[in-house]
């Protein structure tokens, strides 16, 4: 079994947007792969987290494998494929809870929070918590979209995460040096898939999907 490294995220996260700026949801899913089985390797107090998200993975490759795949192979195809033919729950859940709209706002919603916290992480010092900036980014992002149980076990998890020097020995990219290098790839990249997603959905007006 290959370990995690921190590059391959990376590299899917490069291979995310077309020419014209279109998302591959391929290697988007990719990408949440590889922060999955970073999750993975943390412990197992964070299964509840990477369960939520390895089901929406599946259903994002359900479509990708699905017999509309064509319709899926970027973000932008996929919104109106599903728009166009009634395929997305709008105001209320009804007859499509697990449409790729909803499915991937979820994952786009908490890739916010990977930036935040990957940029926190790339300006640290060597004496500051990873509890602490994970803490601050998802307080910043992904909480306003959580109910208060939630964010209590989200708060206790983040409480035995690994301190910073062992985090980055996870991340599997070499010295501390080199983490923050990756760091200053990444964090980039991973804000351009961000914001170019949330201009999609705020012009389609689907930032609050049910
Ligand atoms: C490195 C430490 C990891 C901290 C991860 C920070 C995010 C905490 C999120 C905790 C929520 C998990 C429980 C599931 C919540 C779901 O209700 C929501 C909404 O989905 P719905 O119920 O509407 O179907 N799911 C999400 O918000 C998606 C959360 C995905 C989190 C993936 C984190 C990946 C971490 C990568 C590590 C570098």
């Amino acid at each position: 079994l290959a370990s995690f490294s921190l590059q391959e995220v990376l590299d899917a996260f490069k291979l995310c947007l077309s020419e014209n700026k279109e998302v591959y949801l391929e290697h988007y899913v990719s990408g949440w792969r590889g922060l999955v089985k970073f999750l993975n390797s943390l412990g197992s107090v964070f299964g509840f987290i990477s369960k939520d998200a390895v089901g929406k993975i599946k259903i994002l490759e359900g479509y990708l494998e699905g017999d509309n795949s064509s319709q899926y192979a970027t973000v932008q195809l996929m919104v109106k494929y599903e728009l166009d033919n009634q395929l997305v729950d709008l105001t209320k859940r009804g007859n499509h809870p697990e449409s790729g709209c909803r499915t991937l706002l979820r994952l786009h919603r908490a890739l916010r929070w990977l930036e935040l916290f990957l940029e926190r992480l790339r300006v640290s010092g060597q004496d500051e918590k990873t509890s602490v900036m994970c803490a601050d980014a998802y307080d910043q992002s992904l909480s306003q979209h959580h109910p208060w149980v939630v964010r209590k076990a989200a708060g206790l998890a983040f409480c035995v995460l690994p301190g910073r020097e062992a985090f980055f020995q996870v991340m599997n990219v070499g010295s501390a040096e080199q983490v923050v290098s990756v760091l200053g790839e990444a964090v980039p990249l991973i804000s351009e898939v961000y914001q170019i997603t949330e201009t999609l959905y705020a012009e389609q007006q689907l930032l609050q999907l049910p």
